[in-house]
This record gives structure tokens, sequence and C-alpha cells, in this order.
């Protein structure tokens, strides 16, 4: 996205004034995605990966910017002002839609996450996808977790919160490692959605607040209902209300009729022929 500087001044040379106009143009980021903490690192520098989006780390070590946990727990009660002085970037994240992804829990990304959400709340529009501790974690995880999706809820437009004992029940049949990449894989395509399809359409949708969220896909004949129930049968949809958001080789038409029966409240298409035959379903819900 371009935006456009103008500065205007006058100048006196002897008895003439010159006008003088500067005109500058700006590239600004529409979207960033910021991952804060160790997960939130490794998720962000995948997405960055598979879809390209503009990405900055924050870490204590290993991230873009480092920071010391001490300070980021020092911050946590100050006012946004305050925030803003003692880290600068924050300032700095002047782009008008900010994804922030994290594993809640521990001290650096749940600390970052929520200096953000502080700092940048009503400059920024604000979606956080974040995940939950696995009740077999450290109990001290789970509970700061849970005390800062209270925040989280106060500071963020939107957020997905993706409990990783979601894994434990849906993706028993695979080996742990591998369930744990699908937290990182569902974010990817909640960025890649909102880019394409959602962003625009969001002046049209009044939704706010913790969304659930189903990745599906589908093939065959019957390959849109099938997307649908695999999106539908996801550890972290929750609530009624439905936004789907379709991409595939197919074309709005196509979807309408066979959407019907789930009566959602909002439906768009992206088209595309890079899934093949294949129709991807992305469902955001809300209670
Ligand atoms: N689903 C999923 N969760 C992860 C993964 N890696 C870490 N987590 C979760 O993320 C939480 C936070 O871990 P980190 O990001 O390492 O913590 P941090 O924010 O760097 O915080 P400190 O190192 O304690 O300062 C962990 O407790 C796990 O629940 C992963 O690959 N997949
Ligand atoms: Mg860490």
């Amino acid at each position: 996205m371009w935006r456009w500087l103008i500065q205007v001044s006058w100048f006196s040379a002897g008895k003439y004034k010159i006008l003088i106009i500067i005109s500058i143009f700006l590239i600004v980021e529409v979207i960033k995605l910021i991952g804060c903490g160790g997960a939130g690192s490794r998720f962000a520098s995948y997405i960055a990966q598979e879809i390209g989006v503009d990405i900055l780390r924050i870490n204590d070590k290993h991230g873009d910017l480092n920071v010391d946990g001490r300070l980021i727990k020092a911050y946590e009660d100050v006012s946004p002002r305050l925030i803003s002085q003692a880290f600068p970037w924050i300032n700095r994240l002047s782009s008008p839609y900010l994804f922030v992804v994290a594993g809640l829990g521990g001290i650096v990304g749940t600390g970052a996450a929520k200096l953000i959400g502080k700092a940048r709340k009503g400059k920024s529009k604000l979606i956080g996808i974040f995940t939950l501790p696995f009740s077999s974690e450290n109990k001290e995880r789970r509970i700061r977790a849970e005390e800062a999706v209270k925040d989280i809820e106060r500071y963020y437009d939107m957020y997905f919160v993706l409990d990783n004992d979601g894994l434990v029940k849906h993706y028993s049949h695979v080996p742990i490692n591998v369930a744990m990449s699908i937290s990182a894989e569902v974010m990817k395509h909640i960025v890649l959605d909102f880019k394409r399809i959602f962003l625009k359409n969001l002046i049209n949708v009044n939704v706010s607040g913790e969304l659930g969220v189903g990745i599906g896909m589908g093939v065959g004949k019957e390959r849109i209902r099938v997307a649908i129930e695999d999106a539908l049968d996801s550890p972290w949809i929750k609530g009624e209300k439905k936004i789907m958001l379709f991409s595939g080789d197919i074309e709005l038409e196509d979807v309408e009729p066979m959407v019907k029966y789930y009566d959602p409240v909002f439906v768009d298409v992206y088209r595309t022929k890079e899934y093949g035959e294949r129709v991807k379903v992305t469902i955001l819900t809300k209670e």
C-alpha cells in the first residue's frame, strides 16, 4: 500500500516568495506478522517461508529483535505510552493490520503479545493467533496463558486460541511432533485467507473478539461439502456463526447452493489453481 505525504513550504528570495512542494511516497506494508517468543518466532518464520508475508520476530535469542524477559515483565503494568518509550520498535509497527502469533505460557512470547496489544490498540487492527499450553506442561504455564487471554480479549480486535490439548484429543493417531506442527499450518491458512479474502470484507462482516477456526480440503464430486465437513471436524471450531472462505478453481455460484444447509453469515471465494482438483475452505466461527 502506498501512502503519499506532501509538504508545502514558502521560501523568501529577495522580493520573491517561492513555493516548494515536496511529495514523498512511502510504501506501507498492509500486513505485518509478528512472532513473539521462541514458538511465535518459529511459527512466523514458517508462515513467511510458505506465503511470503512480512515478519518481525521478537525473542530473547534468535529473534530479529532481542528482548530481555525481565524487561518485558517489568513493563506489564505500565501505560501504553511508557511501553512505547521502553520498546520503541512498537511505534514503528505502522502497518494497518498486525497479526501477532505466540505460544502462550512462557515469559517472552506471552509478555510481548500483551505489550504489543496494549500499545497498539486502536492504532492498527490487531489479530492474534495463539496456542495454549498442553495440560501436561508445567501448571504455571497454563495459568499464565489463561490470564494472558483476558488481556488479549481487551486489546485485540480478533483473536484465535488454539489449545494444544485439542491436538492431543484430535490427532492422537499422529506423532506429537507432527501434531504440534499443525498449529503453525492452521496459523498460515488464517493469515493467508485474511490477506486474500477476508480483510477487504471486514467492513461488511460484523465480527470481533474470540473466533474459532477449522481448515478443510475436499476432492471429488462432493468436494465442497467434504471440505466443509473436514473443516468443521477441527478441535478449534467453537460457536454457531460461520464465515466460510473458499479457495480453489471454483466460482461463488458453485459454492452458494452447497453451503445453504450450513447457514453461514458470510461466504466468499478466492479463485486459484494452486489446489488443483481440490477445494479448500477456512471456516471462522463465532459464539
Ligand atoms: N502447538 C505448538 N505449541 C508449541 C510449540 N512450541 C512451543 N509451543 C507452546 O508454546 C509455549 C511457549 O513456549 P515458548 O515460545 O518457547 O516460550 P517463550 O515465549 O519463548 O517464553 P520463555 O522462553 O519462557 O521466556 C510452550 O509452553 C508450548 O505450549 C510448537 O511447535 N507447536
Ligand atoms: Mg523462549
